[in-house]
């Protein structure tokens, strides 16, 4: 079987994540290549070290440009902060590297295009990693909605919720700052949403939105021990946050439905909420990522006497991913979607197929969220064009 060598950048939360995805695909699914685990890299020797120890990655390497211009190296994963996104991507599709991005794709909608004008210019195959979208669940909610089982929808309701920076001594980890981050859980979490309503839904054709900031200053991070969901403060400086705490959007799709994202990071008891509603002409449905295995779905169609939210279990075998795990009921997490993402991006790469999402989305949700922030600044509605 052919053999497709990666050079990971970035080697925190995602670095594990993807690691494992790497490794488990070939157990589980009839891939289309084999991943190897070539070199991963990130900034500091000693750790980077260890993780590459742990997960088998053959080599290490603390100069990323080092890893983009290796004749050896096929597919370049970007799991690092946002705003090393856009110069990776770019010299990788320029040195013809096949991109498997982690999103948000970057700072801003001008970045994502350049992104997706590199790749298409050097036809490399492009990915941005929205793992949601490949939850067997989710999965369904798109048969549903394909198969006209929704009907004409009008309406989605989104919110992704999570609580981990509520503690004012959290520190000012890099999602926190606007040149690392671009911007808050507008960018980090409505991009999920924004994600999965263009999947499900459509396009965007208008936005209005508020944001808030609710803790203006917080201590500095001690970089090495802080990074999602992890805080660790180094000294008593301080610093300014500078973007939005919480967002949320209402928006109209081009096909008339009226939506509305709710994104904040100051929600206790929500750890990583991500809720959607959808409701159409002939019936509704809802998913809640931590409740993952399951859909909800209300048929119009069911007779009166026993209409009602029924509550599918998304793993049988004829459910999108399920079958190649475990037997019915036997429920899969979160780490499942990204074996699916690098299992389907390992097929577009040999069978040149057109993997979603990718750089060409990423640029649609981008030109979304940037809006957003625009009407927030403006207290305006914002077209796009
Ligand atoms: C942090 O908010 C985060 O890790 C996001 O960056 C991810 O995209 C999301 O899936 C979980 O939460």
């Amino acid at each position: 079987m052919k053999k497709l060598n990666i050079g990971m950048i970035g080697y925190k939360f995602m670095g594990k994540a993807h690691s494992n995805a790497w490794k488990q695909a070939p157990h589980f699914f009839d891939v289309a290549a084999e991943p190897v685990l070539k070199v991963a890299c990130g900034r500091h020797a000693g750790p980077l070290q260890e993780f590459a120890d742990r997960w088998g990655w053959e080599e290490i390497e603390t100069d990323w440009q080092k890893v983009v211009k290796r004749d050896d190296i096929d597919i370049i994963d970007i799991g690092v902060p946002t705003h090393l996104h856009h110069d990776i991507a770019v010299a990788a599709a320029k040195a013809g590297k096949h991109i498997f991005c982690e999103k948000p794709i970057a700072l801003s909608y001008e970045q994502a295009r350049e992104m997706y004008e590199a790749a298409e210019e050097n036809a490399i195959t492009h990915y941005l990693n929205h793992n949601y979208r490949r939850c067997p669940a989710v999965q369904l909610a798109k048969k549903l909605i394909d198969d006209g089982k929704i009907g004409r929808i009008f309406h989605w309701r989104g919110a992704y919720l999570q609580s981990w920076i509520v503690d004012p001594n959290f520190p000012l980890t890099w999602h926190l700052q606007k040149e690392t981050a671009g911007s808050g859980p507008h960018g980090d979490l409505n991009s999920h949403s924004v994600d999965l309503a263009r999947f499900l839904v459509g396009d965007i054709k208008r936005v209005s939105c508020l944001t808030a900031n609710f803790i203006q200053e917080r201590p500095l991070p001690d970089e090495e021990a802080s990074g999602t969901f992890k805080g660790a403060t180094k000294g008593s400086d301080t610093g300014k946050v500078s973007v939005e705490d919480a967002a949320f959007m209402l928006a109209e799709f081009e096909n008339g439905a009226l939506g509305s994202f709710e994104a904040t990071r100051f929600a206790p008891g929500r750890k990583n909420y991500n809720y959607f509603e959808i409701y159409g002409s002939k019936g509704s449905l809802i998913f809640d990522l931590e409740r993952m295995n399951e859909l909800q779905f209300f048929s119009n169609e069911d007779p009166d006497d026993s209409q009602g939210f029924r509550t599918i279990l998304a793993t049988e075998s004829s459910h999108a991913y399920v079958g190649a795990w475990w037997p019915p009921g036997h429920i899969i997490g979160y780490e499942h979607e990204f074996v699916h993402a690098v299992v389907d991006f390992l097929d577009a790469i040999v069978n040149k197929k057109i993997i979603e999402p990718n750089f060409y989305d990423g640029m649609k949700e981008m030109q979304v969220l940037e809006a957003g922030l625009k009407s927030a600044a403006d207290g305006k509605n914002v077209v796009l064009s």
